[in-house]
């Protein structure tokens, strides 16, 4: 600092210092205002003592913190807390906002005139505020009472401190310095932020962890629908096996019944009506196995296979019921001997009993004889039908009941085999939508990466100007007299 500088304008010899180490540095960005902020901790006086302060000098300005924009520079910074207690730590942050543009603070203990200990707060709020920062041990520290209890105002220390040091010129220099300090300090911090993307980290930290969420969910969800699919297909086939084998049963225990109570005129309808059944448990069971399947289908939201051609109506063959005259001729035989038996019986009782009813009884006889051998051989005709018809039943239940299982199988394996397909279509579709996902947060971090690394370099190139500025600025402060 030359003497022609400093018989001229401060402001202007301290810019001119730190454009000689950096001309990129042309102004600190703060406006210097020829005012004096007086502030302090709630209710600490401040208001008062301002009100002492512009009755004593009228010539200057006095604002308090609100009255002041962030890039202003007040000329001057009066820091009053009560002497009531000494200065806490939370009211460090106060003094270092409100000086961070201005060297020249002054500390004022207020309320003197009732608090008869203010001399050793004093000392210890000195003592704290300098432990805090370097830059505070200087500060000089006065006792005030800007609105006493009693009597007069006592801020004269103050007043006098004040008067001597707004015009100094040293002190002009002095904050313009620190305002220069703040700045170079600030844009040192802010490069290395955004250099180490310290701005970033928080956004870059959710990206990563949404992109392995992204790919997690998705391979969680294809693996539960495959095991879905395949526990679904698995009951499909266990379930409708056994409705085919039930629908089975039931159809061949009431044709069974309707088999045991058959006579002769119903048996030629007989056979229309097993095959009308047959066809209408085929329809029933294929009907099943369609509803089945597609439920399994919109339970796991895919398509429902088509259901394919219905089976052709199966013919039922004849009941083996006319191939048996070898048995009629010998019921024939057999059931006429009985007829013999019964007519010689009946002829010889009306013998017995009246002789005269000889001829009478060989009719009687012969016709009751007759009527029985035609009433026997029916009977053990009809009840050898039933039996034959009871047999076939079982046939026409048993060949039904394999196609239908035969059936069941090869409608699940088809349905199983397209389901697959649609899901591993929906899979890919899923794949895609996920390697999109996962491709525009690899984007973004690349972004930031890139962001990054240009700050970095930023960094790099303008932190040795930076800081040989800055430590231009600290050895000016620490060399020049304090205040
Ligand atoms: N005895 C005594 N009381 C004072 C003195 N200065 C301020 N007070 C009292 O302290 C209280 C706060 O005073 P203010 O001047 O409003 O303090 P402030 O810091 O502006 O308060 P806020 O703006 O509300 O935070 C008031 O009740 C004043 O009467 C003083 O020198 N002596
Ligand atoms: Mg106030």
């Amino acid at each position: 600092m030359t003497d022609v500088d400093q018989a001229g304008d401060p402001v202007a010899a301290v810019d001119a210092l730190v454009a000689g180490v950096d001309p990129g540095l042309s102004t600190p960005g703060v406006q210097s205002r020829d005012v004096v902020l007086v502030t302090g901790p709630w209710l600490a006086g401040a208001t008062g003592l301002i009100a002492a302060l512009r009755d004593r000098l009228p010539e200057h300005e006095f604002v308090e913190a609100e009255d002041i924009k962030p890039a202003e520079a007040p000329a001057a910074v009066v820091f009053v807390v009560s002497a009531v207690a000494p200065i806490a730590e939370s009211d460090y942050a106060l003094i270092d906002v409100a000086a961070r543009h201005t060297d020249m603070v002054i500390g004022a203990v207020s309320k003197i005139d009732v608090h008869r200990n203010w001399r050793d707060v004093l000392a210890e709020d000195r003592s704290r505020l300098g432990a805090h920062a370097e830059r505070y041990l200087d500060v000089p520290w006065v006792g005030v009472a800007a609105t006493p209890d009693m009597g007069e105002p006592t801020v004269d220390e103050l007043v006098e401190l004040l008067a001597s040091r707004l015009d100094d010129v040293d002190v002009k220099r002095r904050n313009r310095l620190r305002a220069w300090e703040s700045r170079l300090r600030n844009a040192i911090s802010r490069h290395d932020k955004d250099g180490a993307g310290a701005d970033r980290q928080a956004r870059v930290t959710a990206l990563r962890e949404r992109r392995d969420t992204v790919q997690r969910e998705r391979r969680v969800s294809k693996s539960e629908r495959t095991i879905a699919l395949r526990s679904q297909i698995q009951q499909a086939r266990v379930q409708l096996a056994y409705f085919a084998r039930n629908r089975c049963t039931s159809v061949r225990s009431e044709l069974g019944e309707d088999a045991s109570a058959m006579t002769r005129r119903r048996l030629p309808e007989f056979e229309t009506y097993v095959g009308t059944r047959v066809n209408e448990v085929v329809g029933e069971v294929e009907a099943g196995v369609t509803a089945h399947l597609s439920d399994v289908a919109t339970e796991l939201e895919l398509t429902a296979p088509q259901p394919p051609a219905p089976p052709p109506r199966s013919t039922v063959p004849p009941p083996p019921l006319k191939s048996r005259r070898l048995e009629t001729r010998l019921m024939m035989v057999l059931g006429a001997g009985f007829g013999l038996g019964v007519a010689l019986g009946v002829s010889r009782l009306f013998a017995g009993l009246a002789p005269g009813l000889t001829i009478a009884g060989l009719v009687a006889g012969g016709v009751v004889g007759l009527l029985l051998t035609v009433w026997v051989v029916g009977m053990r005709g009809l009840l050898s039908d039933r039996a034959v018809l009871d047999r076939w039943i079982n046939e026409v239940t048993a060949t039904l009941q394999s196609t239908l299982e035969e059936r069941v199988a090869t409608r699940v394996l088809a349905a199983e085999a397209t389901l697959t397909a649609d899901l591993a279509r929906r899979d890919e579709a899923e794949a895609e939508v996920t390697a999109g996902q996962v491709s525009e947060i690899d984007a973004e971090l690349r972004e930031h990466a890139v962001a990054t690394a240009r700050a970095a370099a930023l960094r790099d190139r303008r932190l040795p100007a930076l800081q040989r500025a800055l430590d231009t600025v600290r050895a000016e402060l620490a060399g020049g007299p304090g205040v």
